[in-house]
C-alpha cells in the first residue's frame, strides 16, 4: 500500500529529576551534597532517508514517543539521556503541526476528540507548516526533549553548605503532526488512463512501472531517473491517470496530483490515436482544466505535449488537427516502440538541465 499522508502523535521524553544526596563515607560524616543531574529527555526527530518511499509504517504506528531521561544519582552521577525517536521519511516530505484548537475542538456529537488520537482537520489550511524535508539526511526536530533537572550538588554555596534543593526535569514537547509526501521531480506525466504514461517512463528511465492495456494500471506514483551520457539527470514522475471530473473525486489520479505539484514542468501525454472513440483535442482540454481546478498555479506551469501512439493509423491525421488547435511544442512519439524518445529526452534536457 502506498501511503502519502499520515497523522501522528509525537511526544519527546521528559528530563530526569536531579538527585538530592549527601556524601557518606567512613570518617566523613558530613560530606557535601553529591546529587547528580537528571538526564535529558530524548527528542522526536524526522530524518530523510532516500531508501524510504512512502509513509506507510506510520499509518500503523502513529504514536512516536522518545524515552525519558533518567534521574540523577548519588555520587554526582548524572542520569542517562533518553533515546531519541527517529522518524524516517522519504525526500519531499512536508511536516505540519495540527493546531491544538483543532485537536481539542468538539467533534460532531459535542464530544472532545481523545487527546492521543490524531484527528483529520476538515480544512488543510488550518495546518501550520513547519518543515519541508527535501535532501537525504535533512533533519527536523519535531519535539524537543525536556532538560534534566539539576541535582543538589549544584546548589552548594558559601551560605548553604548542605542544600536540599534539586530540580525536576522539564517536560518534553508534544503535539500532533501531519507528514505529507509531495514528491519532487523535474517533470510530471499527466494523462488519461491508458495514454501510455508508464510505458514512456519505463522507456525513458531506469524505472519499471507496471504497464497494461486497461485503465488505472498505475495505482501509486513512481519516479524514474533519465541519465544522459554526460551524467546529467532528469527525474520524471508517473502518477495514476486523470479523467473528466477528477477534481470532484472521479477516478483516483486527482489525489496523486500532489506528487507533481512541485515539478518544474508538466508533460501532457495524449493518446493521439484517439482510442475508444475519444478526440485527443478534448482529452487535452479536459486535462488542462482538471489541473487548473486542482491548483491554479499548477495550471500555469510550463508544459509540453507528448503525442503518443503515433504508430497507430489514426494518429497522423489526429495530430494534424491537434496542431491546428494547440499552438505549443508537441513531440510525437510511439512509446512502446521507443520512437521519438531521443527527441523527447533532448527537449527535457534543454528545458530542465542547468548548464
Ligand atoms: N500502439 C501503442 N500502444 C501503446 C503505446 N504506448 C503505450 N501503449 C499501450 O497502451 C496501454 C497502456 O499503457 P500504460 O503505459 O500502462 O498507460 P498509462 O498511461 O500508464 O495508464 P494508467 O496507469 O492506467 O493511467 C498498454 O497496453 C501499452 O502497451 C504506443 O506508443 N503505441
Ligand atoms: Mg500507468
Amino acid at each position: 500500500m502506498f501511503v502519502d499522508r499520515v497523522r501522528i502523535v509525537a511526544r519527546a521524553g521528559n528530563g530526569g529529576a536531579g538527585a538530592c544526596s549527601f556524601l557518606r563515607e567512613k570518617n566523613m560524616p558530613d560530606g557535601g551534597p553529591d546529587g547528580g543531574n537528571g538526564g535529558r529527555g530524548g527528542s522526536v526527530i524526522v530524518v530523510v532517508d532516500p531508501h524510504v518511499n512512502n509513509l506507510v509504517r506510520y499509518r500503523y504506528a502513529p504514536h512516536q514517543f522518545a524515552k525519558n531521561g533518567q534521574n540523577g544519582n548519588k555520587k554526582q552521577m548524572s542520569g542517562r539521556s533518553g533515546a531519541d525517536c527517529i522518524i524516517t521519511v522519504p525526500p519531499g516530505t512536508v511536516v505540519s503541526r495540527i493546531p491544538e484548537e483543532i485537536i481539542s475542538a468538539p467533534t460532531g456529537e459535542g464530544e472532545r476528540a481523545p487527546d492521543d488520537l490524531a484527528v483529520v482537520p476538515e480544512d488543510d489550511s488550518l495546518l501550520e507548516p513547519m518543515a519541508d524535508l527535501v535532501k537525504p539526511d535533512d533533519k527536523f526536530a519535531l519535539c524537543q526533549g525536556g532538560r534534566g533537572g539539576r541535582g543538589n550538588m549544584n546548589f552548594k554555596s558559601s551560605t548553604n553548605q548542605a542544600p536540599r534543593r534539586y530540580e525536576n526535569g522539564e517536560e518534553g514537547e508534544r503535539g500532533q503532526f501531519q507528514l505529507e509526501l509531495k514528491s519532487i521531480a523535474d517533470a510530471g506525466l499527466v494523462g488519461y488512463p491508458n495514454a501510455g504514461k508508464s510505458t514512456l517512463l519505463s522507456r525513458l528511465s531506469n524505472a519499471h512501472p507496471k504497464i497494461a492495456p486497461y485503465p488505472f494500471t498505475t495505482l501509486e506514483p513512481m519516479i524514474g531517473v533519465i541519465e544522459y551520457p554526460d551524467f546529467a539527470r532528469v527525474n520524471v514522475a508517473d502518477i495514476p491517470g486523470l479523467i473528466e471530473g477528477a477534481h470532484e473525486g472521479v477516478g483516483l489520479g486527482y489525489e496523486f496530483l500532489r506528487h507533481i505539484e512541485r515539478c518544474r514542468m508538466l508533460l501532457f501525454v495524449i493518446d493521439m490515436a484517439g482510442s475508444e472513440g475519444r478526440d485527443p483535442r478534448d482529452d487535452f482540454a479536459q486535462l488542462r482544466k482538471e489541473i487548473s481546478l486542482y491548483q491554479k498555479e499548477l495550471g500555469e506551469r510550463p508544459y509540453l505535449v507528448v503525442a503518443n501512439k503515433m504508430d497507430l493509423p489514426e494518429a497522423a491525421e489526429n495530430l494534424k488537427k491537434f496542431r491546428r488547435r494547440v499552438r505549443r511544442e508537441i513531440i510525437p512519439v510511439a512509446g512502446d516502440r521507443s520512437e521519438g524518445l531521443e527527441e523527447l529526452k533532448a527537449v527535457l534536457r534543454r528545458d530542465l538541465v542547468k548548464v
